[in-house]
Protein backbone atom coordinates (compact mmCIF):
# COMPACT_ATOMS: atom_id res chain seq x y z
CA UNK A 1 0.00 0.00 0.00
CA UNK A 2 2.53 2.15 0.83
CA UNK A 3 4.25 1.28 -2.72
CA UNK A 4 1.48 2.85 -3.94
CA UNK A 5 0.81 5.30 -2.28
CA UNK A 6 4.05 6.91 -3.04
CA UNK A 7 3.59 5.90 -6.68
CA UNK A 8 0.96 8.20 -6.40
CA UNK A 9 2.81 11.18 -4.85
CA UNK A 10 5.23 10.68 -7.51
CA UNK A 11 2.89 10.82 -10.48
CA UNK A 12 1.53 13.97 -8.91
CA UNK A 13 5.27 15.62 -8.59
CA UNK A 14 6.32 14.69 -12.01
CA UNK A 15 2.81 16.05 -13.67
CA UNK A 16 3.50 19.23 -11.55
CA UNK A 17 6.87 19.51 -13.00
CA UNK A 18 5.57 18.58 -16.68
CA UNK A 19 6.71 15.18 -16.86
CA UNK A 20 5.14 11.66 -17.28
CA UNK A 21 5.96 9.51 -15.21
CA UNK A 22 7.47 5.87 -16.69
CA UNK A 23 6.59 2.64 -15.27
CA UNK A 24 8.13 -1.04 -16.29
CA UNK A 25 5.44 -3.49 -15.49
CA UNK A 26 6.84 -4.10 -12.27
CA UNK A 27 5.93 -0.78 -11.23
CA UNK A 28 8.95 1.18 -10.94
CA UNK A 29 9.16 4.70 -10.95
CA UNK A 30 11.48 6.09 -13.18
CA UNK A 31 12.95 10.11 -13.95
CA UNK A 32 12.05 10.14 -17.59
CA UNK A 33 12.72 13.81 -18.12
CA UNK A 34 15.04 14.49 -21.43
CA UNK A 35 18.65 14.68 -20.67
CA UNK A 36 20.23 17.62 -21.84
CA UNK A 37 22.54 16.26 -24.08
CA UNK A 38 22.07 15.43 -27.85
CA UNK A 39 23.56 13.33 -30.77
CA UNK A 40 25.43 14.59 -33.24
CA UNK A 41 28.01 13.07 -36.32
CA UNK A 42 31.32 12.48 -35.15
CA UNK A 43 33.73 11.86 -38.01
CA UNK A 44 31.59 13.56 -40.68
CA UNK A 45 33.71 12.95 -43.36
CA UNK A 46 33.58 9.02 -42.92
CA UNK A 47 30.99 6.98 -44.17
CA UNK A 48 32.33 3.64 -43.33
CA UNK A 49 29.78 0.58 -44.72
CA UNK A 50 27.35 -0.98 -42.07
CA UNK A 51 29.71 -0.30 -39.11
CA UNK A 52 28.80 -2.98 -36.59
CA UNK A 53 30.85 -2.91 -34.20
CA UNK A 54 33.63 0.37 -33.16
CA UNK A 55 35.96 -0.43 -30.67
CA UNK A 56 40.02 0.36 -28.97
CA UNK A 57 43.01 -1.94 -28.78
CA UNK A 58 43.94 -0.54 -25.48
CA UNK A 59 47.10 -1.01 -26.65
CA UNK A 60 47.91 2.73 -26.07
CA UNK A 61 47.54 3.65 -29.35
CA UNK A 62 44.21 6.01 -30.21
CA UNK A 63 43.14 3.60 -33.22
CA UNK A 64 39.41 3.75 -33.43
CA UNK A 65 38.68 0.15 -34.76
CA UNK A 66 35.42 -0.58 -37.32
CA UNK A 67 34.14 -3.73 -38.25
CA UNK A 68 32.17 -3.28 -41.47
CA UNK A 69 29.05 -6.33 -41.38
CA UNK A 70 30.48 -7.25 -44.64
CA UNK A 71 33.63 -8.29 -43.33
CA UNK A 72 36.37 -6.03 -43.22
CA UNK A 73 37.91 -4.49 -39.95
CA UNK A 74 39.58 -1.05 -40.11
CA UNK A 75 40.45 1.51 -38.15
CA UNK A 76 40.97 5.37 -38.09
CA UNK A 77 42.85 7.61 -35.78
CA UNK A 78 40.41 8.36 -33.52
CA UNK A 79 40.45 12.45 -34.76
CA UNK A 80 37.23 13.97 -35.54
CA UNK A 81 38.49 15.29 -38.90
CA UNK A 82 39.60 12.15 -40.30
CA UNK A 83 38.49 11.10 -44.08
CA UNK A 84 38.18 8.64 -46.34
CA UNK A 85 42.25 8.47 -47.16
CA UNK A 86 43.11 7.91 -43.12
CA UNK A 87 40.45 4.59 -43.29
CA UNK A 88 43.27 1.33 -43.08
CA UNK A 89 42.54 -1.70 -43.72
CA UNK A 90 43.35 -3.94 -40.66
CA UNK A 91 42.09 -7.47 -41.47
CA UNK A 92 39.47 -8.13 -44.60
CA UNK A 93 37.94 -11.77 -44.55
CA UNK A 94 34.64 -10.41 -47.03
CA UNK A 95 35.33 -13.71 -48.61
CA UNK A 96 35.13 -16.00 -45.77
CA UNK A 97 31.77 -14.18 -44.08
CA UNK A 98 28.22 -14.51 -45.62
CA UNK A 99 26.39 -11.14 -45.50
CA UNK A 100 23.28 -10.28 -47.91
CA UNK A 101 21.29 -6.86 -47.46
CA UNK A 102 18.32 -8.86 -47.02
CA UNK A 103 19.75 -10.99 -44.40
CA UNK A 104 21.01 -8.28 -42.75
CA UNK A 105 21.74 -10.60 -39.57
CA UNK A 106 24.68 -12.36 -40.83
CA UNK A 107 27.67 -11.15 -41.71
CA UNK A 108 31.02 -10.39 -39.77
CA UNK A 109 29.20 -9.35 -35.95
CA UNK A 110 31.98 -9.09 -33.67
CA UNK A 111 35.31 -8.01 -33.13
CA UNK A 112 37.10 -7.95 -29.28
CA UNK A 113 41.13 -7.13 -28.64
CA UNK A 114 42.81 -9.61 -26.11
CA UNK A 115 43.08 -7.95 -23.14
CA UNK A 116 46.81 -8.49 -23.84
CA UNK A 117 46.79 -7.65 -27.19
CA UNK A 118 49.75 -4.97 -26.65
CA UNK A 119 51.93 -7.98 -25.81
CA UNK A 120 50.31 -10.98 -27.65
CA UNK A 121 48.87 -8.94 -30.53
CA UNK A 122 45.98 -11.56 -30.56
CA UNK A 123 42.31 -10.56 -31.13
CA UNK A 124 38.45 -12.55 -31.74
CA UNK A 125 36.01 -12.41 -34.47
CA UNK A 126 33.15 -13.84 -34.52
CA UNK A 127 31.00 -13.99 -38.34
CA UNK A 128 29.26 -16.28 -40.34
CA UNK A 129 30.80 -18.13 -42.83
CA UNK A 130 29.90 -18.69 -46.38
CA UNK A 131 30.39 -22.43 -45.72
CA UNK A 132 27.33 -24.71 -45.87
CA UNK A 133 25.37 -25.30 -43.70
CA UNK A 134 24.76 -21.91 -41.62
CA UNK A 135 27.24 -21.22 -39.10
CA UNK A 136 28.59 -19.35 -37.09
CA UNK A 137 32.67 -19.10 -36.50
CA UNK A 138 34.73 -17.74 -33.55
CA UNK A 139 38.23 -17.42 -34.61
CA UNK A 140 42.01 -15.97 -33.37
CA UNK A 141 43.84 -13.79 -35.47
CA UNK A 142 47.08 -12.38 -34.72
CA UNK A 143 48.40 -8.70 -35.61
CA UNK A 144 51.16 -9.41 -38.17
CA UNK A 145 55.12 -9.63 -37.33
CA UNK A 146 56.33 -6.63 -38.78
CA UNK A 147 53.45 -4.06 -39.17
CA UNK A 148 51.35 -2.96 -36.30
CA UNK A 149 48.73 -1.28 -38.57
CA UNK A 150 47.93 -4.91 -40.48
CA UNK A 151 46.28 -8.57 -39.03
CA UNK A 152 47.90 -11.16 -40.34
CA UNK A 153 45.36 -12.77 -42.40
CA UNK A 154 46.77 -16.62 -41.86
CA UNK A 155 46.91 -16.24 -38.66
CA UNK A 156 43.72 -17.32 -38.19
CA UNK A 157 43.01 -19.87 -35.86
CA UNK A 158 39.45 -21.49 -35.21
CA UNK A 159 37.82 -21.20 -31.60
CA UNK A 160 34.43 -21.99 -32.39
CA UNK A 161 32.16 -23.28 -35.00
CA UNK A 162 28.11 -22.84 -33.70
CA UNK A 163 25.40 -24.74 -36.37
CA UNK A 164 22.70 -22.55 -36.73
CA UNK A 165 19.32 -23.83 -37.91
CA UNK A 166 17.98 -20.23 -39.72
CA UNK A 167 19.43 -17.05 -41.17
CA UNK A 168 18.23 -14.73 -38.41
CA UNK A 169 19.06 -14.33 -34.71
CA UNK A 170 23.16 -14.89 -34.82
CA UNK A 171 23.84 -12.28 -31.74
CA UNK A 172 27.38 -12.14 -32.71
CA UNK A 173 28.97 -10.00 -29.59
CA UNK A 174 31.92 -10.95 -27.98
CA UNK A 175 33.78 -9.12 -25.57
CA UNK A 176 36.10 -9.84 -22.34
CA UNK A 177 34.86 -9.32 -18.93
CA UNK A 178 37.34 -7.97 -16.29
CA UNK A 179 38.16 -11.32 -15.32
CA UNK A 180 39.89 -12.14 -18.95
CA UNK A 181 37.69 -14.75 -20.16
CA UNK A 182 36.04 -13.90 -23.36
CA UNK A 183 31.98 -13.94 -23.50
CA UNK A 184 29.95 -14.71 -26.62
CA UNK A 185 26.36 -13.82 -27.01
CA UNK A 186 24.77 -16.53 -29.29
CA UNK A 187 20.62 -15.62 -30.76
CA UNK A 188 17.87 -18.83 -30.42
CA UNK A 189 18.89 -19.73 -33.70
CA UNK A 190 16.18 -18.06 -35.69
CA UNK A 191 12.93 -17.71 -37.41
CA UNK A 192 9.73 -17.17 -34.77
CA UNK A 193 9.26 -18.44 -31.54
CA UNK A 194 12.18 -20.36 -30.97
CA UNK A 195 10.99 -23.36 -32.78
CA UNK A 196 13.63 -25.32 -31.48
CA UNK A 197 13.34 -24.06 -27.92
CA UNK A 198 17.19 -23.55 -27.67
CA UNK A 199 16.50 -20.49 -25.14
CA UNK A 200 15.49 -22.88 -22.40
CA UNK A 201 18.24 -25.42 -23.74
CA UNK A 202 21.22 -25.64 -21.71
CA UNK A 203 22.49 -28.56 -23.96
CA UNK A 204 22.09 -26.24 -26.98
CA UNK A 205 24.58 -22.95 -26.95
CA UNK A 206 22.53 -21.41 -28.82
CA UNK A 207 20.42 -18.96 -26.92
CA UNK A 208 22.87 -18.24 -24.36
CA UNK A 209 25.63 -16.50 -23.44
CA UNK A 210 28.72 -17.85 -23.02
CA UNK A 211 32.11 -17.61 -20.93
CA UNK A 212 34.99 -19.33 -22.31
CA UNK A 213 39.08 -19.16 -21.63
CA UNK A 214 41.16 -18.46 -24.84
CA UNK A 215 44.33 -18.71 -23.39
CA UNK A 216 43.82 -22.62 -22.13
CA UNK A 217 42.65 -25.53 -24.12
CA UNK A 218 40.77 -28.50 -22.67
CA UNK A 219 41.48 -31.88 -24.69
CA UNK A 220 40.03 -31.53 -28.28
CA UNK A 221 39.42 -28.12 -27.84
CA UNK A 222 40.90 -24.74 -28.78
CA UNK A 223 39.69 -23.19 -25.74
CA UNK A 224 39.28 -24.49 -22.20
CA UNK A 225 36.13 -23.95 -20.16
CA UNK A 226 36.73 -22.16 -16.77
CA UNK A 227 35.93 -23.89 -13.80
CA UNK A 228 33.67 -21.94 -12.18
CA UNK A 229 31.35 -21.46 -15.38
CA UNK A 230 27.82 -22.34 -13.24
CA UNK A 231 27.19 -25.51 -15.67
CA UNK A 232 31.15 -27.33 -15.71
CA UNK A 233 31.34 -30.36 -14.74
CA UNK A 234 27.69 -31.77 -16.25
CA UNK A 235 28.58 -32.26 -19.42
CA UNK A 236 25.45 -34.67 -19.58
CA UNK A 237 23.17 -32.39 -18.24
CA UNK A 238 24.61 -29.04 -19.76
CA UNK A 239 27.10 -27.52 -22.25
CA UNK A 240 30.13 -25.93 -19.65
CA UNK A 241 30.86 -22.99 -21.68
CA UNK A 242 26.90 -21.28 -20.80
CA UNK A 243 27.30 -18.29 -18.22
CA UNK A 244 23.40 -17.44 -18.63
CA UNK A 245 21.18 -18.47 -20.90
CA UNK A 246 17.02 -17.97 -22.05
CA UNK A 247 18.24 -15.12 -24.09
CA UNK A 248 16.36 -14.90 -27.50
CA UNK A 249 18.86 -12.48 -30.00
CA UNK A 250 21.55 -10.30 -27.64
CA UNK A 251 21.96 -7.82 -29.77
CA UNK A 252 24.92 -5.95 -28.05
CA UNK A 253 26.27 -6.51 -24.77
CA UNK A 254 28.93 -5.01 -23.07
CA UNK A 255 30.52 -4.46 -19.10
CA UNK A 256 30.32 -1.62 -17.17
CA UNK A 257 34.24 -0.82 -17.44
CA UNK A 258 33.74 0.65 -13.43
CA UNK A 259 32.49 -2.89 -12.19
CA UNK A 260 32.48 -5.38 -14.58
CA UNK A 261 28.70 -5.94 -14.37
CA UNK A 262 27.90 -7.49 -17.61
CA UNK A 263 24.81 -5.57 -19.56
CA UNK A 264 22.61 -7.53 -22.75
CA UNK A 265 19.94 -6.20 -24.50
CA UNK A 266 17.29 -8.91 -26.02
CA UNK A 267 15.78 -8.36 -29.02
CA UNK A 268 11.63 -9.05 -28.57
CA UNK A 269 9.60 -10.58 -31.18
CA UNK A 270 5.95 -9.44 -30.58
CA UNK A 271 5.64 -6.66 -27.85
CA UNK A 272 8.60 -6.39 -25.33
CA UNK A 273 12.00 -5.30 -26.13
CA UNK A 274 14.33 -5.59 -22.87
CA UNK A 275 17.49 -4.76 -20.84
CA UNK A 276 19.12 -7.57 -19.26
CA UNK A 277 22.06 -7.26 -16.53
CA UNK A 278 23.09 -10.92 -16.11
CA UNK A 279 24.49 -13.05 -13.66
CA UNK A 280 26.01 -16.38 -13.59
CA UNK A 281 23.75 -19.41 -14.00
CA UNK A 282 20.66 -16.74 -15.20
CA UNK A 283 18.04 -18.15 -17.21
CA UNK A 284 16.47 -14.71 -18.83
CA UNK A 285 13.33 -16.43 -19.96
CA UNK A 286 12.77 -17.10 -23.42
CA UNK A 287 11.04 -18.61 -24.95
CA UNK A 288 8.53 -18.61 -21.91
CA UNK A 289 8.65 -14.78 -21.04
CA UNK A 290 9.04 -11.92 -23.08
CA UNK A 291 10.29 -8.10 -21.45
CA UNK A 292 8.20 -9.09 -18.23
CA UNK A 293 5.39 -10.94 -19.81
CA UNK A 294 4.25 -14.66 -20.04
CA UNK A 295 5.13 -15.54 -24.02
CA UNK A 296 3.26 -18.13 -26.39
CA UNK A 297 0.86 -21.24 -25.53
CA UNK A 298 3.46 -22.99 -22.94
CA UNK A 299 4.72 -19.30 -21.44
CA UNK A 300 5.23 -19.55 -17.49
CA UNK A 301 4.62 -16.68 -15.04
CA UNK A 302 7.12 -15.01 -13.02
CA UNK A 303 8.72 -17.04 -10.96
CA UNK A 304 11.94 -18.51 -9.27
CA UNK A 305 14.49 -19.36 -12.00
CA UNK A 306 13.21 -16.71 -14.25
CA UNK A 307 15.17 -13.79 -14.04
CA UNK A 308 12.94 -10.68 -15.87
CA UNK A 309 14.68 -7.98 -17.50
CA UNK A 310 15.30 -4.73 -15.52
CA UNK A 311 14.12 -2.57 -18.19
CA UNK A 312 11.47 -3.14 -20.86
CA UNK A 313 9.70 -1.02 -23.15
CA UNK A 314 6.63 -1.59 -25.66
CA UNK A 315 6.25 -2.08 -29.43
CA UNK A 316 4.89 1.46 -29.18
CA UNK A 317 7.73 3.18 -28.12
CA UNK A 318 10.17 0.83 -30.35
CA UNK A 319 10.45 -2.36 -31.95
CA UNK A 320 14.49 -3.30 -32.18
CA UNK A 321 16.72 -2.52 -29.51
CA UNK A 322 20.33 -1.52 -30.09
CA UNK A 323 22.18 -2.19 -26.43
CA UNK A 324 25.16 -0.31 -25.74
CA UNK A 325 27.19 0.49 -22.75
CA UNK A 326 27.46 2.33 -19.43
CA UNK A 327 29.33 5.59 -20.11
CA UNK A 328 32.36 5.89 -18.17
CA UNK A 329 33.88 8.34 -20.58
CA UNK A 330 35.51 12.11 -18.60
CA UNK A 331 34.29 14.54 -21.29
CA UNK A 332 30.19 13.99 -19.91
CA UNK A 333 30.66 13.50 -16.02
CA UNK A 334 26.66 14.32 -16.08
CA UNK A 335 26.11 11.40 -18.02
CA UNK A 336 28.50 9.17 -15.56
CA UNK A 337 26.92 5.24 -14.97
CA UNK A 338 23.90 6.30 -17.48
CA UNK A 339 23.62 2.76 -19.95
CA UNK A 340 23.10 4.20 -23.31
CA UNK A 341 21.23 2.09 -25.46
CA UNK A 342 18.30 2.74 -28.53
CA UNK A 343 15.84 1.74 -30.47
CA UNK A 344 16.89 0.32 -34.12
CA UNK A 345 13.44 0.85 -35.40
CA UNK A 346 11.87 4.08 -33.85
CA UNK A 347 15.60 5.42 -33.87
CA UNK A 348 15.18 6.88 -30.20
CA UNK A 349 18.47 6.70 -28.16
CA UNK A 350 17.78 6.64 -24.19
CA UNK A 351 20.58 6.81 -21.23
CA UNK A 352 18.81 4.54 -18.28
CA UNK A 353 20.54 4.87 -15.00
CA UNK A 354 20.45 1.41 -12.81
CA UNK A 355 20.94 1.62 -9.50
CA UNK A 356 23.15 -1.74 -8.53
CA UNK A 357 22.46 -1.89 -4.63
CA UNK A 358 18.80 -1.32 -4.76
CA UNK A 359 17.94 -3.31 -8.39
CA UNK A 360 15.88 -0.90 -9.45
CA UNK A 361 16.29 1.78 -12.16
CA UNK A 362 16.12 5.25 -11.52
CA UNK A 363 16.25 7.18 -14.48
CA UNK A 364 15.67 6.25 -18.04
CA UNK A 365 15.81 9.48 -20.19
CA UNK A 366 15.84 10.43 -23.89
CA UNK A 367 18.82 11.85 -25.96
CA UNK A 368 17.66 13.99 -28.79
CA UNK A 369 18.24 13.36 -31.92
CA UNK A 370 16.40 16.14 -33.35
CA UNK A 371 19.52 17.74 -34.94
CA UNK A 372 20.25 14.65 -37.39
CA UNK A 373 19.17 15.06 -40.81
CA UNK A 374 15.77 12.77 -40.69
CA UNK A 375 15.01 13.27 -37.31
CA UNK A 376 16.26 9.85 -35.88
CA UNK A 377 18.70 7.33 -35.93
CA UNK A 378 18.25 3.77 -36.76
CA UNK A 379 21.10 2.74 -34.46
CA UNK A 380 23.15 -0.53 -35.12
CA UNK A 381 25.59 -0.15 -32.38
CA UNK A 382 27.36 1.47 -30.11
CA UNK A 383 31.08 1.47 -29.37
CA UNK A 384 33.93 2.72 -26.94
CA UNK A 385 37.23 4.72 -27.93
CA UNK A 386 39.92 3.74 -25.13
CA UNK A 387 39.13 6.65 -23.35
CA UNK A 388 35.34 5.88 -23.05
CA UNK A 389 33.48 7.91 -25.11
CA UNK A 390 30.84 6.22 -26.90
CA UNK A 391 30.06 6.43 -30.42
CA UNK A 392 27.16 4.97 -32.19
CA UNK A 393 26.66 4.15 -35.82
CA UNK A 394 23.72 3.72 -37.97
CA UNK A 395 22.79 1.71 -40.90
CA UNK A 396 23.80 4.42 -43.42
CA UNK A 397 27.08 4.15 -42.19
CA UNK A 398 26.80 7.74 -40.02
CA UNK A 399 28.87 7.57 -36.78
CA UNK A 400 27.31 9.80 -33.56
CA UNK A 401 28.64 10.59 -30.45
CA UNK A 402 26.76 12.96 -28.07
CA UNK A 403 27.55 16.03 -26.99
CA UNK A 404 25.46 18.97 -24.56
CA UNK A 405 22.55 20.34 -25.86
CA UNK A 406 22.89 24.08 -25.58
CA1 LIG B 1 14.09 -12.07 -21.16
Amino acid sequence: MKRVKTAILLSILCVGFGLAPAKTSEGQEADVSPLPLKIERAFPEIRPRRPVVMTTADDGTDRLFMVTQQGVVQFIPNRQDVTEDDIQVYLDIESKVVYDDRKNEEGLLGLAFHPKYKSNGEFFVYYTTTDEPLTSVVSRFRVSKDDPNKADPNSEEEIMRIKQPFWNHNGGTIAFGTDGYLYIGLGDGGAFNDPQMNGQNIQSLLGSILRIDVDKKDEGKNYSIPKDNPFYGHPRLARGEIYAYGFRNVWRMSFDRKNGALWAADVGQDLWEEINVVVSGGNYGWNLREGNHKFGLVGVEAQNGLIDPIWEYDHKVGKSITGGCVYRGQLLPQLDGYYIYADYVSGKVWGLKYDYDQKRVVANREISTASIEGGNVPVITFGQDHQGEVYLSDAFGRIFRIVEDK
